[in-house]
């Protein structure tokens, strides 16, 4: 679909972030509404909040979400020995181009009024991305056995903006075991599994969820039908975060990717030949 220039005129134009961003039901959630919020979100790690922002920065996300597609699509298919070789199969658009490049996702991250919101809900500050290469990040599923394996994140927060999905017998929904650790030497994911019940999200285009995403071990159900699935990420750290140093050399997706590519089809083929250890 083409770039939609009066919806991102509209949004550029706004005088205030709050009225462009957040519907007004948004302010009614404080109070009673709010509680009720932040206690799924305890509980679950997972939180739809499409509800809460307006269509317009629906639409003006999506316009920009399909233009990025269109300029800076790469494919990848690969599996991580740091999440238990589970498989990355879908098409990206890494983060720089994100930032560099969209009309309005840049400025919606920034907007004052959608981390206030998202604060109010988490009891926590929302503070910039640490590492500028996982700000952002745009996935397209649309081949059957794609999805985005069992993982943790790498910092606290996650929202996704679900822009195009498939109905749930093609596959695509979300799952999700809450308060679970990342190890990356010892990720356990089949004993997380075992352990704990595992809540499953289907999603209609227009959800926005926010997601816990460092705590919260989640993955999409792999596709079995062709179709769609389409999403913007837009990531957030919180305070423990701001001293991470990432060491592991599993960033699949960063603009050096092709070195951590590379390593990561080393180690798992070595992991193949010595019969493997997940
Ligand atoms: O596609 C989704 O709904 C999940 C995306 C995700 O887990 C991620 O971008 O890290
Ligand atoms: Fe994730």
């Amino acid at each position: 679909m083409e770039n939609n220039g009066a919806t991102a005129g509209n949004y550029a134009g706004s005088s205030s972030d709050e009225r462009f961003v957040l519907d007004p039901v948004a302010d009614e959630q404080q109070g009673p509404g709010m509680v009720e919020l932040v206690h799924t979100f305890q509980r679950e790690g997972f939180l739809k909040v499409g509800h809460l922002l307006k269509p317009e920065a629906k639409s003006a996300v999506r316009d920009d979400v399909y233009s990025l597609l269109e300029q800076f699509v790469e494919r990848n298919e690969i599996t991580v020995p740091t999440t238990g070789n589970t498989p990355r199969k879908m098409s990206t658009v890494r983060s720089e181009k994100i930032a560099e490049y969209s009309k309005v996702i840049q400025r919606m991250y920034r907007a004052p009024a959608l981390s206030k919101l998202l604060e109010a809900i988490a009891g926590e500050k929302f503070l910039p991305c640490p590492s500028l290469d996982e700000e952002f990040l745009i996935t397209k599923q649309d081949r059957v056995g794609d999805t985005h394996g069992w993982h943790w994140g790498d910092y606290s927060f996650a929202l996704i903006w679900i822009i195009d999905t498939p109905s749930v017998d093609h596959g695509g929904m979300l799952q999700c075991v809450p308060h679970t650790r990342w190890d990356k030497k010892d990720p356990r994911i089949n004993e997380y599994l075992c352990q704990n019940l595992v809540r499953t999200y289907s999603f209609v285009p227009g959800d926005i969820y926010l997601l816990r995403s460092d705590t919260t071990l989640h993955r999409t159900v792999p596709l079995s039908k062709p179709g769609v699935r389409t999403i913007l990420n837009m990531t957030w750290g919180s305070a423990k975060d701001t001293n991470l140093t990432l060491k592991d050399n599993d960033r699949w997706w960063a603009d050096d990717g092709e070195v951590a590519r590379e390593e990561l089809r080393k180690q798992a083929s070595q992991s193949f030949v010595a019969g493997g250890s997940a």
